[in-house]
This record gives C-alpha cells, structure tokens and sequence, in this order.
C-alpha cells in the first residue's frame, strides 16, 4: 500500500519551516501552504517502495469560493465545468481557473436533500449540444436534457421524492449509456421493488429509452436493494463504483452489477447472505456518508490513477480507496481529514487534477467565509 500522508499529521522539516511562517497567513495549522500562493496548501505523497512511479506532492489549490452547495458537475469539451447548486438550481460554468458564471436556473421544487442534483454532457456532446440534469419538482426527482440556457425537457419522470435520500447520481457509463442513480426516498422497502424507481441504480439509453441490453426487459432499473446511492465511477475496465449512504451502521461502497440485489432494507452493510451482493468496503456513517465519487485515469496523478475517491459529508473528507485488478479494496485512506468539512463531490478535470466541492452551505454545516468551495488536487509544480 503507498505511503501517502498529509502534511499535517507527519509534518517533513522543510514544510514545518514554510508552515511556521505561514500560520499567520493562514490561520491554521492544518497544513502548509506552498511557495506561489497563500491558497495552496500540500498534501505529501512520496513514491512506492518499487520506486516505480515518480509519486511527488500533491498541491491543494482552493479554486473557487463563495458557492451555494454545489452539487454535481461535469466538464465541457472547452475544458470548462458545469457545477449545480443543489438550493438556488443554479447551473454554474467554471473556468479551469475558478472563475464563475452563471449560466442559467433550473426551475426546482426540492426541500432538505432534493433540488438540482447531478449533472453529465452526452458523450455525443460536439454534435448534439445535450446536457442532462437531475433534478426535484413538486412531484417527483426527474431527469431532464437540455441545450445550454434552454429549459430542460424531462426524458426521466417518476423517481419517488421525499425530503431525504433523493439520490440524484447522474453520468454517462463507458458504453455511451446513462446511469441514474436514486435513494429510497423513505420508503425502504421500494428499493426491493424492480417496479419502483427507488432505491435503484437505473440505466438509460441517451433519448431516455431503455436499453435492450438491460438486465430486465423493458425496466431501466439496472441494480436494487440500495438506500440512497449518490456518487458513480468506473475503472478503467469498464466496472461501476458507486457510493451509498447507509442507515445507522454502514455506509458502503458497492462494485455493481448489472440486475444485482444490494440488500437494502434486508441488510445494511455485510450481510454474508448469499441473495445480495455485498459491499466492498463499509465505512461507519460518522467516517464517510459518501456523496460524489471519481476514479482518477491517464495517470495525471501517478500514485492515485485508478484509485477510488469518494467526497463524505459527515465524515469531512475524502476517501480514496486502493483496488486491486479484480476491484477490491486493498486499503484505504482520509485525505483533507477535518480540514474543509463537509465535502459533496470529487470529479476528475479534463487537466487530470482532481476536483472536490466543500457543502458547508447545505443547511447541516458549519460554513466559513469563504463557503462553499472548490478545492483542486493536483502534482505541486515546485
Ligand atoms: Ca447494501
């Protein structure tokens, strides 16, 4: 497993100097701020014991401030963002240097955990302009698309809303195909229901058709049995990650397959019963209650390209998970422990830096100033 630690806890010599003289910049000690910029702090990585890979310091760049819990993201072939504010239903771009526009409302009638949710661009976006967002009615959680400034045409209606677990999980899939995720929305035992949009991970064809491929005829519901799934990822081979949030006990992050059964209500967490699939990994929902997930590629980070990350809320910080040719988890590790609070999402941008949203400002967080934010991960240049 890599030796990868934050400055803060094992501080180098050099960096307790630098971080000495920046205390009163910065006003905490949680970690160094580099030598180009009082918005930089690092996180130390150093090289596996193979000696393979050129593992060096990873830079921690607050991007942009002053957000409203931004929810979801995706990135234009331009290089820059589209960010949801879950709240306002704003559809924010953000420039590779932070800066923000807004582009347009999405009309949203969400309380507590619904409103404008995730976000993704067709993979067939340079010929057809399609964007697709999740989002909270009156009535129901829906997925519409839509030309950038046009209102969204719903392709998705139907997904049961409710206060909590919304779900609200939106990318497309490496085989061109839309992958939806949604939580229970307070009925538990819908998510066992193969005829009910709750408690699923759903797969659409991009007009919102459903697939013939899909595991059960005519049904986008492509896995079940889960409480309320949020963040989505897939390896290099094509496999799904997704994070869900648990109940009491077990938060989990679940290797999906297509027409698997993950248990909820029946289990939460491992239950060892050979009708559900079990997580890969469980985390206490203190630690985690994950949101967004990304698995890094093109070994712009070298020492995490193919590892799992996943943004936790209660848990103010982000995971990242080893896995293993096979998706296991080998280990695991907190990044940004404690330091920002509650982190909502992580996505990798077109530049191979890591991107992850604070969501202090979404009514259960202790905002700062400066909330909510976008944090972005990359190799220090220095
Ligand atoms: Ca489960």
């Amino acid at each position: 497993m890599r030796n990868l630690r934050l400055i803060g806890k094992f501080p180098p010599l050099a960096v307790v100097t630098a971080l000495a003289l920046l205390v009163g910049a910065c006003g905490t000690l949680n970690g160094a701020a580099s030598d180009d910029g009082e918005n930089k702090r690092a996180v130390d990585t150093s090289a596996d014991s193979s000696g393979a890979e050129a593992a060096g310091r990873i830079e921690v760049e607050v991007l942009t401030t002053g957000l409203e819990a931004p929810w979801g993201a995706t990135f234009l072939p331009d290089g820059d963002a589209l960010v949801t504010e879950r709240d306002t239903g704003r559809l924010l771009r953000v420039t590779p240097d932070g800066q923000t526009e807004e582009v347009q409302r999405i009309p949203e009638g969400g309380s507590g955990e619904g409103g404008l949710l995730g976000v993704a661009l067709s993979p067939d976006y340079e010929r057809d302009e399609f964007v697709y967002a999740y989002y909270t009615t009156g009535e129901d959680n829906r997925v519409g698309r839509f030309k950038l400034g046009e209102a969204p045409e719903p392709i998705l209606t139907g997904i049961p809303v409710n206060t909590y677990h919304d779900g609200g999980g939106l990318a497309f899939g490496p085989d061109g195909m839309l992958y939806v995720t949604t939580g229970d929305a307070g009925d538990a035992a819908t998510a066992q229901d193969k005829g009910s949009l709750s408690g699923k991970v759903l797969r659409l064809a991009p007009d919102g058709g459903i697939p013939e491929d899909n595991p059960f005829p005519e049904n986008p519901v492509y896995s079940y049995g889960h409480r309320n799934v949020q963040g989505l990822a897939w390896d290099e081979s094509g496999q799904l990650f997704v994070s869900e949030f648990g109940e009491n006990q077990y938060d989990e992050v679940n290797r999906i397959e297509a027409g698997g059964n993950y248990g909820w209500p029946e289990v939460e967490g491992a239950g060892g019963e050979p009708e559900y699939i079990d997580p890969v990994q469980t985390f206490a929902t203190s630690e985690a209650s994950p949101s967004g997930a990304a698995i890094p590629k093109d070994s712009a980070i070298p020492q995490w390209d193919g590892d799992f990350f996943m943004a936790a809320l209660r848990g103010a910080r982000l995971w990242r998970l080893d896995l293993d040719s096979d998706g296991n988890v080998t280990g695991k590790e907190a990044l940004l422990d404690g330091e920002y609070g509650r982190l909502r999402n992580t996505v990798q941008a077109p530049d191979g830096s890591l991107w992850v949203f604070t969501n202090n400002r979404d009514g259960r967080g202790t905002p700062g100033e400066d909330d909510d934010r976008i944090l972005r991960l990359a190799p220090s240049e220095s």
